[in-house]
């Protein structure tokens, strides 16, 4: 028996193991273990299903009126704050990213419960313009069970957003979390039950995405699929959704371009530019991957950027000075390598770093790597999801628009001058679901996130995102006193 603390699912208000199939969680920055999960099996994710089902048609939730979801919401809030410091350490030990990213991410994850909890609170049904004397509402009401898949780069906030949106409006939930970072997940289950959530409203379920993820998704019990993952994480689980007609929101990948104007100060550019690629190790949905410099300031930007980049403090995660924490796993370093190399094959200048590296002999952690590319290479357009970042000379506005709108991705992208009329075309011009003037990472539970092109589609956050846990329905109420059809009277009055 392992002598690592093993974390159960979150199942009808407990914690429960499922099985003695465990799955062992390795902290990235060290190569410790540090945990272990449930791989649950599959019966055992089917009498989940049955039970989410149950709590949904016995209202207990999904009936509540909006001041007890409010309030559950608001206490899940208030107890999230208070408990931060836990969570930022889980989240370190399991990402391997720096503490201080962490508490300032954690810091802003309460924000999501309590604007969800206010929509919940406010928003309102409509009446239409329907013709005659008919009153015509529309109610908005609960899908019923959802299921939601998260990834492991910011577990804790991609997490939230989609539970809070979900329980908001009704619904039963079912989060399946990265099988590589589920422990903040995973707590979350008790802390909405002592904020008065009823139990078997949010269960957690953890295991490995091709099998209790898949089988999540595959069950034509459910009513949605919320997704944060990869492209080919949505290509296997569309289909089976399709034939079940679940509508699915889709948050994949990204290759967002910043794109640095001359008008721009060098110093201000170099440290946005620094802020958008390597937050995360560059493991963000919208890392800054591709930088678009303009010809005029290239060469001077280029220098300081690259003095800069070499400063970055890698180290342990742990260590409050750090600024560049391990990447999740061995594939992930094995996979910059390999852009890398690729990059250098097809012409591309390394800059600064380029290589794995480690932290006392120990760790999965890349170099942050600059590499001067061409538009079209392999790096300039494919995400690595790691700190290797393209950076393209462009000769004028036009030709940083092309390059920005030249990939399959479109889900961020940053636009850094301080011409204002430049600013507002070039926005314009950028194909994206989110577009940056002077800043980037600006997140806000009510702002639409999410992308187009094959960077999926829907959106988390905001009034879309409540809205799209929902279901219209219409309520056409007559209060005429004509007489009804197959009337002699009616028929002659239309016809005659
Ligand atoms: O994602 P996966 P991975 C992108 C990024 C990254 C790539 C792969 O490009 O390099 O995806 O990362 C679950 N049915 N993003 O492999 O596998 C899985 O268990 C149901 C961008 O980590 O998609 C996990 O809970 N579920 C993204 C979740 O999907 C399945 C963040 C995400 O893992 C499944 C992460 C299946 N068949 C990766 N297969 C972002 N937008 O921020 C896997 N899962």
């Amino acid at each position: 028996m392992s002598a690592l603390q093993h974390h159960s699912n979150w199942i009808d208000g407990a914690y429960q193991t499922a099985t003695e199939k465990t799955i062992t969680l390795i902290n990235p920055a060290t190569e410790s273990e540090i945990a272990t999960i449930d791989s649950t099996p599959l019966e055992t994710v089917k009498s989940i299903i049955t039970s989410s089902l149950e709590n949904f048609s016995s209202g207990i939730w999904s009936k509540a009126d909006a001041s007890t979801r409010f309030g559950v919401l608001s206490k899940a809030a208030t107890l999230l704050r208070s408990r931060l410091p836990e969570f930022i350490d889980l989240e370190t030990q399991q990402t391997g990213r720096p503490i201080r990213e962490m508490r300032a991410q954690l810091s802003r994850v309460p924000e999501w419960l309590e604007y969800f909890a206010s929509l919940a609170r406010t928003h309102e049904g409509r009446v239409t313009p329907f013709k005659g004397t008919v009153v015509n509402t529309l109610t908005r009401l609960p899908l019923g069970v959802v299921v939601q898949i998260t990834p492991w780069n910011h577990p804790l906030l991609i997490a939230t957003k989609k539970i809070a949106a979900a329980l908001a409006a009704g619904n039963s939930v079912i989060v399946k979390p990265s099988e590589s970072a589920p422990l903040s997940v995973l707590k979350l289950g008790q802390l909405f039950q002592e904020a008065g959530l009823p139990d078997g409203t949010l269960q957690i379920v953890s295991g490995y995405g091709r099998e209790t993820g898949k089988f999540l998704c595959e069950s034509p019990l459910i009513a949605k699929i919320d997704l944060t993952g990869g492209l080919a994480t949505y290509a296997a689980i569309a289909p089976t959704a399709s034939k079940n007609l679940i509508p699915i929101t889709a948050e994949l990948g990204g290759k967002a371009p910043i794109c640095i104007f001359p008008s721009m100060a060098v110093e201000k550019g170099v440290r946005a530019a620094l802020f958008a690629s390597f937050i995360a190790s560059g493991q963000t949905c919208v890392t800054g991957s591709r930088l678009l410099i303009h010809s005029d300031i290239y060469d001077e930007f280029v220098e300081l950027l690259v003095r800069r980049t070499r400063d970055l403090r890698v180290g342990a995660p742990t260590d409050d000075r750090t600024q560049i924490g391990a990447v999740i796993s061995c594939a992930s370093v094995e996979r910059c390598a390999r852009f890398v190399s690729q990059a250098v094959a097809e012409g591309g200048k390394i800059l600064c770093g380029g290589e794995p590296t480690d932290v006392n002999g120990k760790g999965f952690f890349f170099q942050p790597t600059l590499v001067e590319s061409k538009a079209g290479s392999n790096l300039a357009c494919n995400e690595v999801f790691g700190p290797v970042i393209a950076l393209i000379r462009c000769e004028s506005e036009d030709e940083i628009v092309k390059v920005a709108n030249a990939t399959s991705f479109a889900l961020g992208a940053s636009v850094w001058t301080n011409d204002f009329s430049q600013a507002h075309r070039v926005a314009e011009k950028i194909d994206a679901g989110i577009v940056w003037i002077n800043g980037h990472h600006l997140n806000d539970p009510s702002s639409p996130w999410g992308g187009f092109k094959e960077s999926g589609m829907g959106k988390e956050n905001g009034i879309g995102a409540y809205e799209s846990y929902t279901k219209v329905k219409s309520t056409i109420i007559n209060y005429g006193q004509e007489p009804s059809w197959f009337d002699d009277e009616v028929e002659n009055a239309r016809y005659g």
